[in-house]
């Protein structure tokens, strides 16, 4: 493996999942792996896990690790190509690429999309752009479009939790004040329509993921009759796809609690987190022994062990 920006880029999905698992367990050749390789850590916007947990990763590998917050302390970039750069944006994708490729072996990227134009949040200039010119790996740690390596950890969490062989799995849409990325459930269906899962996703009219990552998956518009008999229980808000960046509705009846679990099997709750409490998911939930957030928070820490080993050896 080479990039790690979706599910696309996995020869054996089950192996990597596997491959986390066993990172759990302490080696001391592990720190060998990594030893006089540099992993650079690029954020275009806030994060706790993400930051944290690769960068725990990278030094359980034995890398060095350099982090760097763009927004605020790096230089405007400027993205399209052909531009005559007389505005506000001090510099160019073109060479801020190439530069970061001279200092790290490894690149982490969090760009976060703007939700205005579409077309042009899921033609994911910024990544593909830094793939393109910095000649190194990169790693995405959620792009405009995708959120592949808490995907990976999400996967992990519900292997190490599932009580079943295939465990029915529904990803609900949940309450939230503001526009947040489709990054999140894009890239949950994607992988875990990949796993030996019953998967259901369900949110309000107007909250359609595309096709393209929804491929087929089924919809169920009620709630209740979704969480029926429920497993794993994966919480989410997302802005609209269709009326692009759009909060359609930010109806209280569709946060989580557990009344709404009730006729579920005693369902794991999971969220990649942040979460707001009483307007996502309710303090009953959060506070009580369904919540496995984080847990699934830890095992970011894995996931992106699994990934670097792998591109690791591509180098
Ligand atoms: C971001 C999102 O919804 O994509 C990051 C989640 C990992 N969440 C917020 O901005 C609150
Ligand atoms: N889940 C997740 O990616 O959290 P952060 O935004 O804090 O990194």
């Amino acid at each position: 493996m080479r990039n790690f920006t979706s599910v696309h880029d996995v020869q054996d999905l089950n192996a990597l999942v596997q491959s986390a698992r066993t990172c759990k367990i302490f080696d001391p050749l592990q720190m060998k792996k990594g030893k006089g390789k540099t992993l650079g850590l690029i954020f275009m916007n806030p994060s706790l896990r993400t930051r944290l947990s690769t960068q725990k990763a990278g030094i359980n590998l034995g890398m060095d690790v350099m982090i760097m917050n763009f927004s605020g302390e790096g230089w405007a970039l400027e993205t399209k190509e052909g531009v005559v750069m007389d505005g506000d944006k001090a510099e160019h994708i073109i060479e801020a690429a190439g530069v970061l490729g001279e200092y790290c072996d490894i690149i982490g990227l969090r760009s976060f999309p703007g939700l205005k134009d579409r077309e042009a949040d899921y033609s994911e200039e910024i990544l593909n752009s830094l793939i393109k010119y910095s000649g190194v790996p990169v790693i995405s740690l959620e792009s405009a479009t995708r959120h592949p390596l808490q995907s990976l950890a999400d996967m992990v969490t519900i292997e190490e939790f599932k009580k079943v062989n295939k465990p029915k799995v529904v990803m609900s849409w949940a309450p939230h004040p503001r526009a947040l990325p489709q990054s999140v459930p894009n890239s949950f269906v994607e992988w875990a329509s990949k796993m030996d899962y019953e998967l259901i996703v369900t949110h309000p009219e107007g909250y359609e993921l595309s096709e393209s990552f929804m491929n087929g998956v089924q919809i169920e518009y009620d709630q209740n009759k979704a969480f029926e008999g429920a497993d794993f229980v994966y919480v989410k808000n997302w802005s609209s796809f269709e009326e692009y960046g759009k909060v359609l509705t930010t109806d209280r009846d569709w946060m989580i609690s557990a009344r709404k679990l009730r006729n579920s099997r005693d369902a794991k709750v999971m969220h990649c987190l942040p979460v707001r409490r009483n307007v996502v998911i309710a303090d009953d939930i959060l506070d009580g022994s369904q919540s496995i957030v984080v847990e699934e928070a830890g095992n970011r820490v894995c996931a992106a062990q699994a990934v670097i080993q792998e591109i690791l050896k591509s180098l």
